[in-house]
């Protein structure tokens, strides 16, 4: 068990599925962006002033020539990206690992505005990748390059040019899957840090350093700087860290880890989502002391697709949104065949729509994957629940519609005990009377230890023909106290 284990905070910052954290800081402001796999657009992009509080600022590859998606399965597209603030200018490097041509490089001068078409390195292969310039300017890309350890090669990143032979630099003490390299030069040492023992219940992070960001490195002496493994915390998979220095010279981590709940083997159901703490640097090697975390469990109700233009919070598996949903005179309308939607934030979340259906058949979804989803769905005259898991579809229930053009439908996930699962998801249909249950589901069928992959789960509009108009849309959520 590590020494972190008491500091590791239990509610995060950035909730829902935002895996892979990398953050840096230009002035006063933080910015902070995380991985996105299938969904378009890619790489959300987050802003804070203080590190706790972090709204949304847009998207890094928020149009089709920065992002191939089209097509990409499940937890493929794009990896853990890494964010720099350099000379001026705004770095994004990540890996879109579906479309062949490697490692993705963009730039920005304005973070919330348009970053730039990408540079490709199609020769560096790897994951994960990370940009450190020196005091001469040198750039420095750092890749993962799977089970053999972490990699270097020195970069032009406004050419594209590859400029070094592959270095090898480190494998981390001994786990599974050194990845998610990010150099610092801290106090004269160049520190090298990673994540290892895989992104489920051993992952960890560890360090080493050396005296220049080409090593030769040494381990730290208190390896893994952070991890859950081993504790009754209820934050499990903690890893693949970022540092950053604040203004007034301390420094801070964000990292990730999962919310798990439910009898043996625990199961959690929102993806990766990102925590910080604080940092001292004790005798030149990093230690975590205070959670950075909101003070009470979060309580949210949001009104969506409002505004004349796509929220950066939406997303859609394989496509970017705006092909799918469009405003027309009378608000949002869904094009099927198609799903869109946003995170599921809080353990505890409810998602309302009044639709029109006359025009096509279509509704509510939950999904961790498209395999592993529960839908509502109308037509003219009926409402149907239908759950997919694996492979298995079923059928839960059906309902007469009266009035297609205002068809109200609810899909709910529900904490249950805890020596089930970690919840339920309800569909329901609201009639004049009274909600009337269509089905539901144990939310187990939309876990990452039931489905597998890096995502979470997203909950939207799905259309399978025609198009459906979007009369009203809330999403509500709220966190159970979540105790050490
Ligand atoms: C990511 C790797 C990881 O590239 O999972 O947990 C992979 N860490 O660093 C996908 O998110």
């Amino acid at each position: 068990m590590s020494s972190s284990a008491e500091r590791l905070a239990c509610r995060p910052v950035v909730a829902g599925f935002h895996p892979d954290p990398s953050v840096c800081r230009a002035g006063d402001t933080y910015w902070m962006v995380c991985s996105s796999f299938e969904y378009a657009p890619g790489v959300p992009l987050f802003r804070s002033p203080d590190l706790l509080t972090w709204e949304q600022a847009g998207n890094v590859l928020s149009r089709p020539s920065q992002l191939t998606i089209d097509g990409t399965p499940s937890s493929a597209g794009i990896y853990a990206p890494t964010i720099r603030f350099h000379d001026g200018r705004f770095w994004v490097i990540t890996t879109n690992v579906w479309d062949g041509q490697g490692q993705l490089l963009t730039w920005a001068t304005d973070p919330a505005g348009e970053w730039s078409d990408p540079i490709r390195f199609p020769d560096v292969p790897g994951i994960d990748p990370d940009l450190a310039w020196d005091d001469d300017g040198t750039c420095y890309l750092t890749v993962s390059g799977g089970p053999e350890g972490i990699f270097q090669y020195v970069i032009n990143p406004s050419t594209g040019e590859v400029l070094s032979e592959r270095q090898r630099l480190w494998s981390g003490t001994g786990g599974q899957f050194p990845e998610a390299p990010h150099l610092y030069h801290v106090d004269g040492h160049w520190y090298l840090m990673i994540a290892e023992g895989g992104t489920e219940r051993g992952h960890a992070v560890t360090i080493a350093r050396g005296p220049s960001p080409a090593g030769p490195f040494e381990p730290g002496p208190d390896n893994p700087v952070l991890t859950a493994r081993s504790t009754d915390l209820p934050v499990q998979n903690t890893g693949h860290g970022d540092l950053v220095q604040r203004p007034d010279g301390s420094w801070a981590m964000l990292y990730h880890g999962v919310r798990t709940r439910g009898f043996t083997p625990a199961w959690h159901v929102l993806g990766r989502e990102t925590f910080a703490s604080d940092i001292a640097w004790v005798d030149g090697w990093p230690r975590l002391t205070t959670p950075i975390e909101p003070a009470e469990p979060a309580t949210v109700k949001h009104h969506e697709l409002t505004g004349d233009t796509l929220p950066a919070s939406w997303v859609s598996p394989g496509r970017f949104p705006g092909e799918i949903l469009h405003r027309d005179d009378d608000g949002w309308r869904l094009d099927g065949p198609g799903f869109a939607g946003r995170r599921q934030q809080h353990l505890a979340a409810e998602m309302t729509a009044t639709l029109d259906v006359r025009h096509g058949t279509g509704g509510l979804s939950i999904q961790l994957s498209p395999r592993h989803r529960l839908d509502i769905e109308a037509d003219t005259g009926q409402v149907r629940a239908i759950g997919h898991s694996a492979g298995l579809t079923a059928t839960l229930g059906q309902a007469p519609i009266s009035e297609p053009s205002r068809v109200r439908l609810t899909l709910r996930a529900v904490p249950v005990s805890p020596y089930a699962g970690p919840d339920e998801i309800i569909a329901e249909l609201i009639t004049e009377t009274g909600p009337v249950e269509l089905g539901r589901l144990d939310g187990r069928h939309l876990s990452t230890e039931i489905a597998g992959g890096f995502t979470g789960r997203i909950i939207g509009i799905t259309a399978t023909n025609g198009h459906i108009g979007i009369r009203s849309l809330t999403y509500t959520g709220t966190d159970q106290p979540q105790t050490r």
